[in-house]
């Protein structure tokens, strides 16, 4: 499992090579970003029940075919199964703020999902949608903290919907 620098230093490593300007501002723009990641961590942290459970309350008020017979997440087991799944995609999410790094989410959380997703017939669509609207509410409970948002935010929530959704070839 990696964060910004050392996934940093093994690239550069690998290659033998010193920290160039390219290296220096990454690690620049790394520290500038510290402070809000970790800030950010801890607002998500003081309401990750309530996010979980709004996020999950928005996603069936849009698909409620989810929970109706048939749907992947009717009865309570799957139902309680999909909402942990989401408190996981959450959970996860804040270590990959603070590690400024995405390694953790492919390593922790994204190897085999798609495989067990689709044997277990768990629609991906629904499942990224729940991922989008997780994140804009962190995005607002963010905001609401007083940190400033930044793409740095949004990056782990886009990083499991886009290797969720990318389709086999
Ligand atoms: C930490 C990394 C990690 C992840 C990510 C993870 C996901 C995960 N979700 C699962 C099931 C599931 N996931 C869902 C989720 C949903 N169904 C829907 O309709 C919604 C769209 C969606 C919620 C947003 C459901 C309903 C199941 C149970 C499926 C079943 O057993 O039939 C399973 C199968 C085993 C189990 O039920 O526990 C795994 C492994 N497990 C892990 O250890």
């Amino acid at each position: 499992m990696r964060d910004a620098i050392t996934s940093l230093i093994k690239n550069y490593d690998v290659t033998g090579r010193y920290l160039d300007r390219d290296a220096i501002d990454r690690l620049k723009s790394y520290f500038a970003t510290g402070t809000a990641r970790v800030q950010a961590a801890a607002a998500i942290n003081a309401n990750a029940a309530g996010l979980v459970k709004q996020a999950g309350s928005q996603l069936f008020a849009e698909q409620p075919e989810l929970i109706r017979p048939g749907g992947n997440a009717y009865t309570t087991r799957r139902y309680a199964a999909c909402l942990r799944d989401m408190d996981y995609y959450l959970r996860y999410a804040t270590y990959a703020l603070v590690a400024g790094d995405t390694d953790v989410l492919d390593e922790r959380v994204l190897q085999g999902l798609r495989e067990t997703y689709n044997s277990l017939g768990v629609p991906i669509g629904p499942t990224v949608v729940g991922i989008q609207i997780l994140k804009d509410l962190v995005r607002q409970q963010v905001a609401a903290a007083g940190i400033e948002p930044g793409p740095w935010l949004d990056q782990p929530f886009d990083h499991i919907t886009r290797e969720l959704s990318e389709q086999d070839i």
